[in-house]
């Protein structure tokens, strides 16, 4: 038994038996570093008198980030949307641009909130991320851009992408927001295209409560993000652009200077529960857990499984049942951006060409883990899922 366990497998919540797990186990519950240093952070912060506006804190923040990843530059924002909003604005992008549809929808939202058309192509199945083939095909003469998505932290094809980008004179950004701590080829995911962005929602393995950031290479591009963000002030009652408020909070950067310090440790964990799961899950049929390459650095920060045809039980039978027994699997990406508003009035037809994402946002589900989750609770998540499959046979 597990110790937030109350019951046996064999009696299943659904049968009226209390849940199997008694605290409920979610996918994207925060990991946190170690208090008394964040508290030391907060300390300093009432003593500075310095809350927001590029104080102290965010600029340590930012120096930390950009060494980690190798950049010249990082941009901390409030948030991975106005991140990529303002990355968006500052590469000048307008027209068309092309998108995964299988990705959270802030990708495409951070597009249709500027009057931009998201433009979706189609992932591959096996990698879950964008298809060059199927981005060539969705060229227009109003592109102006790529967004790639290092989809569950495994890198996007950033070399084809770049050549059509090359080719067709488009400009290339990453939303990168799952991918911190991760390389695509040995370097770090934040230096490719023109510009990546990341989000440090609570739900990311690293986290600033709220926050994300934008990494580039071009110090031009980093001028006008920084611009942007700052209500487009140039210098004390000067204002050169019309911008917005994208400014990361002083708590925030003390939240993520303190989770830099536990970052190897915590992927140390997700590691070990993303082994986990595969031994535990190695025999139930249909059920594939997505890989990740050991010769990159991964931060293992989601639990993907595809739900296979062999599997005798649908995805959401299975989500059905282990909600019952406290376990919050989740449907991510379902059921794919192009089949929710507003974009599903406006591209009724866009599944025509999107035929594998909304094969894999009918199949996918993710499971929680993380510094919450032990690998007794693993165990014995794998054993509802048994009992699931079993249970529910033909459903
Ligand atoms: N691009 C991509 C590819 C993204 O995945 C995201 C964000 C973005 C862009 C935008 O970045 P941000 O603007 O968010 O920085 C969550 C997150 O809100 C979102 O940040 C994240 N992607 C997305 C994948 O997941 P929901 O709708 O699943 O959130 P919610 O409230 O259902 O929370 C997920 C689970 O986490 C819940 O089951 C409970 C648990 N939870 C959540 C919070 C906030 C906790 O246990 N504690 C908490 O404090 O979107």
């Amino acid at each position: 038994m597990t110790s937030n366990q109350v019951n046996s497998v064999e009696n299943p919540a659904s049968q009226g038996a209390a849940p199997l797990f008694s605290e409920p186990l979610y996918v994207g519950r925060p990991n946190t570093g170690d208090r008394r240093t964040f508290m030391r952070f907060v300390d300093k912060m009432f003593d500075q008198k310095w809350l927001t506006n590029n104080g102290p804190l965010v600029q340590q923040f930012e120096q930390r980030i950009a060494e980690y990843l190798g950049v010249r530059h990082c941009v901390a924002m409030n948030n991975g949307t106005i991140a990529l909003e303002i990355a968006i604005r500052a590469l000048n992008l307008n027209g068309e641009v092309i998108v995964p549809s299988y990705t959270f929808i802030a990708t495409a939202h951070a597009l249709h909130w500027q009057g931009i058309t998201p433009v979706f192509a189609d992932v591959d199945p096996k990698t879950h991320n964008l298809d060059p083939t199927a981005v060539r095909r969705m060229i227009t003469p109003r592109t102006t851009g790529i967004i790639g998505v290092h989809l569950w932290g495994r890198g996007a094809p950033v070399e084809e992408l770049q050549t059509i980008a090359d080719e067709h004179g488009l400009k290339l950004l990453f939303d990168a927001a799952h991918a911190f701590g991760c390389s695509l080829k040995g370097r770090m995911i934040g230096g490719f295209g023109r510009a990546e962005v990341f989000s440090f929602h609570a739900t990311k393995f690293f986290n600033t409560f709220e926050g994300g950031a934008i990494v580039t290479n071009d110090d031009e591009l980093a001028d006008a993000a920084r611009l942007m963000r700052n209500f487009g002030f140039a210098g004390v009652d000067n204002v050169i652009y019309p911008g917005t408020n994208g400014k990361m909070v002083e708590v925030c950067a003390a939240m993520g200077l303190t989770n830099l310090d536990c970052i190897e440790a915590v992927i140390e964990t997700n590691r070990r529960n993303y082994y986990a799961y595969t031994q535990a899950l190695a025999w139930l049929p249909g059920i594939n857990l997505i890989e990740y390459d050991e010769a990159e650095r991964n931060n293992f920060q989601y639990i993907v499984v595809d739900v296979g045809k062999e599997c005798p039980v649908s995805r959401d039978a299975i989500v059905a049942g282990l909600q019952a027994e406290n376990v919050h699997a989740r449907k991510y990406f379902w059921p794919g951006c192009h089949r929710m508003q507003p974009y599903r009035d406006l591209f009724p037809n866009a599944g025509i060409m999107l035929s594998e994402t909304e094969q894999i946002a009918d199949g996918v589900l993710v499971l929680p883990t993380g510094t919450n989750v032990s690998v007794a609770a693993i165990t014995l998540i794998a054993e509802i899922m048994k009992r699931i499959l079993s249970e529910n046979y033909g459903k």
